[in-house]
């Protein structure tokens, strides 16, 4: 078969590009951990106040270890009435903090700034995700997921001390 010389040159510039995508995700799977989150469990949308999301919060686990479930609704994220309203969400510098996560009417997100959780929240599904705090500051949990009318005003805060 004859390849011309253009032909050539765009096999073997498609063939390195495609050689760089599984380069990074196999960096990213082994280097970094980076995971396509999945379901954890399923529960009834319309009855989570028989779930474990029936008090949503902070839960602290030994050491610096905790857990904190939060539910999004249209059009706020949910942790519990001590949290406020948007809820801010306090862990000491270091935490390992796992989220479950679900939605309770449509589709939402939950993605959390400079950190790789990056959550797609199904109605019915519980989505978990781990996340270590190493720096102090203030970072936005957003909803990403276009919601309606006020799926710009849905977020929350994290604050690292
Ligand atoms: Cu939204």
């Amino acid at each position: 078969m004859e390849l011309n010389k253009l032909e050539r040159y765009w096999l073997t510039a498609v063939g390195m590009m495609l050689g760089a995508f599984v380069a990074a995700t196999i960096v990213a799977l082994l280097f970094f951990g980076i995971r396509l989150p999945s379901p954890v469990d399923r529960i009834d949308p319309q009855r989570l106040e028989e779930t474990v999301f029936a008090n949503p919060g902070i839960r602290q686990l030994a050491g610096n270890r905790y857990e904190a479930y939060v539910v999004a609704k249209s059009w706020a994220f949910e942790a519990g009435p001590d949290l406020g309203t948007p809820p801010v969400l306090r862990f000491p510098r270091g935490a390992e903090v796992t989220f479950y996560v679900t939605s309770k009417d449509v589709m939402h997100g939950f993605q959390i700034e400079g950190h790789t959780a990056n959550l797609e929240l199904v109605p019915g599904q519980i989505a978990k995700t781990t996340v270590r705090f190493n720096r102090s500051g203030e970072y936005a949990i957003i909803c990403n997921h276009y919601c309606g009318a006020g799926h710009s005003v849905m977020y929350a805060t994290i604050r690292v001390e």
